[in-house]
């Protein structure tokens, strides 16, 4: 109780224009071991999902969640469809027609790297309608070789370019379609808020030699400038040791942003399953598979002789593999606070390159219900 009053206190305003939380707290303290499940015998469910998954579940009336995440995205080296190509077969040989005619290409990705930091909020409305709210923070870092215009094997030097700053903010409705003891099924209608900046720029290094001011390619920008609709559905069952999941996730995007461009439509179905190992250990298992179009519509103001300023070379499918471990007090100072790591590999990506390939995302997370 304790540590539901300190973080009562932490959500401030918010917690004061919500009237309906005082009184409450015994009801909501003790139904958020179960997280979201009908159990009381004492007994903790805890059908957590791998930190890396959101949309999963729904709260019961009252109920409060806060949630950290931080995820490493790494690419390295890159690839068109299964083929892996080295810098050298995508500088000057490489067909690169875009809208605006072919061009060499003599600017190579080498590695990336695309931090996230998540911040969260749920509150259960009514046990059926939980609203959720999240803020995201970006940081990416991509460093890449130059090739001399006039000699496609000649390196110039190598540099990188770094954008950060707020992405975009999603807002979400997760309706608790269907529970009984052992299944549940949660609905989920998010929205994509278009907060995050489509105008970054940084210094290149151009086939001339000449440090350049340019905007970054679509894949550096931190933001979609569109609005998107988050759809998805969650499926959930378990016993008193084991849970699994199934669950469907598409981001579609409305209209096309203020520089003429759409990111591409996207869609994951991910499968899970979770193993107890005594009431505070559990680790998971996740399969995904995802689907992402290409860009439609091109920024004018995006152009240079790289693979990431086509709107063609974005997109493609991937199959992942995830491996998660979670931790959740008990007792003290810590009861109810759940603390995750996820490490995910592509075990297959079939992209529309020459792209960037994943290498793997590492998550690490923590959340609280109140
Ligand atoms: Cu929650």
């Amino acid at each position: 109780m304790k540590n539901t009053l300190i973080l009562g206190a932490a959500m401030g305003v918010t917690l004061t224009t919500m009237p309906a939380f005082a009184g409450q707290n015994d009801h909501a303290h003790h139904a958020h071991q179960n997280h979201a499940h009908h159990d009381h015998t004492g007994h903790e469910h805890k059908a957590y999902a791998p930190i890396s998954i959101m949309g999963d579940h729904a709260h019961k009336k009252g109920e409060w969640m806060v949630s950290y995440r931080f995820m490493r995205m790494h690419m390295e080296g890159n690839r068109n469809g299964k083929t892996s190509l080295s810098p050298l077969d995508i500088s000057g040989d490489f067909a690169n027609v875009t809208g605006v005619g072919p061009t060499s290409l003599r600017i190579v990705p080498l590695e990336m790297d695309m931090d996230m930091h998540m911040l969260g909020a749920m509150y259960g409305v009514t046990d059926r309608v939980t609203l959720a709210l999240m803020g995201n923070y970006l940081d990416k870092d991509m460093s890449l070789v130059t090739y001399a215009m006039m000699n496609s094997n000649q390196e110039l030097g190598r540099f990188s370019t770094r954008s950060k700053g707020l992405g975009d903010t999603k807002v979400s409705v997760l309706v608790n379609a269907y529970e009984d003891d052992q299944h549940s099924l949660v609905a989920k209608l998010g929205v994509s808020l278009p907060t995050g900046s489509i105008k970054e720029r940084d210094t290149i290094l151009n086939p001339m030699g000449v440090l350049q001011d340019v905007r970054l390619p679509y894949s550096m920008q931190l933001g979609s400038g569109t609005y998107d609709l988050e759809p998805g559905f969650t499926y959930t069952g378990h016993t008193e040791r084991i849970n699994w999941s199934a669950q469907y996730q598409a981001v579609i995007r409305l209209g096309e942003n203020s520089q003429d461009y759409t990111f591409g439509d996207k869609h994951v179905l991910s499968g899970w399953g979770r193993y107890s190992w005594n009431e505070s250990f559990a680790n998971s298992l996740r399969l995904s598979a995802e689907h992402e179009s290409k860009i439609d519509g091109r920024d004018t103001q995006i152009a240079g002789p790289v693979q990431t300023a086509n709107p063609d070379n974005y997109g493609g499918r991937r199959l992942e593999l995830g491996i998660g471990v979670d931790w959740t007090g008990t007792k003290g100072a810590l009861k109810g606070h759940h603390f995750a790591a996820e490490v995910s590999v592509p075990l297959w990506q079939n992209l529309n390159g020459p792209q960037m390939e994943r290498d793997y995302n590492v998550s690490i997370g923590y959340k609280i219900a109140f």
